[in-house]
């Protein structure tokens, strides 16, 4: 695997998910209502206390717990360690009342304003980007079947050495991430390419964890999508290919038997058929 070989060093792609974050206006504890952060806070410290007392933590482990929380933050990884091992049960709650579309995890290397490429077009890309040409048509629709005109599709996704612009050294700004709209008739065609498998940094804290736990790094090859339209609910999903060896372990657990994809073989690469169906808001 090539991405072995060019894993992003963690604290750059962390300090960059972390910059990213921080710059979204996005709600704050002092916003969160009190009997929220009463409850909620309360109840996680008790599930750490009873940890504890169940598995006789030591002052070795509480210490090692300590340097590992330190270092997590020193590194930026925070938004990592959420979304690789908590957004995905956050997600299942958001979404649990939807008729339409399943969705997954936003990740942490989403970044609003791609370049917007219409109804039919590539996402943006070097000249001989590597990785196999993949030509996506679908349609985007409402629950009841109508189709959506003027829907907006968000696409981002990393290369074919598993790396995410603006978040890996060396890839142009907006390197596989692009906005594309849908025709009158809910319809879209996007030209991009194969995604590589992900894996989480080896060098930082979350590497850290995995490694001194004995898991391994790695999430299957996806493409990472926002849906809107006017009077909708937002869709967050990723797509991901059949066959890949770790569908049925990723780390982020945020594969779902409906967010598996179609290719077929085509003249240049391959072609995939997928369409969204959005819950109305
Ligand atoms: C990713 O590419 C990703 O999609 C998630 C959820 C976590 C880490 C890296
Ligand atoms: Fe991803």
């Amino acid at each position: 695997m090539t991405a072995t070989h060019h894993a992003p060093a963690a604290a750059e792609s962390g300090a960059s998910a972390t910059e990213r974050f921080k710059s979204d206006k996005l709600a704050t504890v002092a916003d969160t209502p009190k009997e929220r952060v009463d409850l909620l806070a309360r109840e996680v410290l008790s599930a750490v206390h009873e940890t504890i007392r169940r598995h006789k933590v030591t002052y070795d482990e509480y210490n090692a717990l300590k340097a590992w929380l330190i270092r997590l933050g020193e590194d930026g990884e925070w938004p990592l360690f959420l979304d690789v091992w908590v957004e995905h049960v956050i997600e299942e709650v958001a979404t649990e009342h939807r008729q339409g579309n399943k969705g997954t995890i936003e990740g942490p290397y989403y970044v609003p304003g791609a370049p917007e490429r219409g109804s039919r077009g590539s996402v943006p890309m070097r000249d001989n980007e590597p990785g196999t040409p993949l030509v996506w048509t679908g349609r985007v629709t409402s629950t009841d079947g109508t189709p959506l005109a003027g829907a907006t599709i968000e696409l981002w996704h990393a290369d074919a050495d598993g790396l995410y612009s603006q978040f890996a050294p060396g890839i142009p700004e907006w390197n596989l991430r692009g906005t594309f709209s849908t025709g009158s008739d809910g319809s879209f065609e996007i030209r991009t390419v194969r995604p590589a498998p992900y894996q989480i940094p080896t060098d930082g804290a979350c590497g850290a964890l995995i490694a001194a736990a004995g898991w391994h790094a790695w999430r299957p090859a996806h493409l990472h999508v926002k849906v809107s339209a006017p009077g909708h609910e937002l869709l967050t999903a990723q797509l991901y290919f059949p066959g890949d060896e770790h569908n049925d372990d990723d780390i982020a657990s945020a594969v779902k038997p409906e967010l598996m994809l179609d290719p077929a073989p085509a003249e240049d690469g391959e072609t995939v058929s997928y369409g969204f169906v959005l819950d109305p808001a």
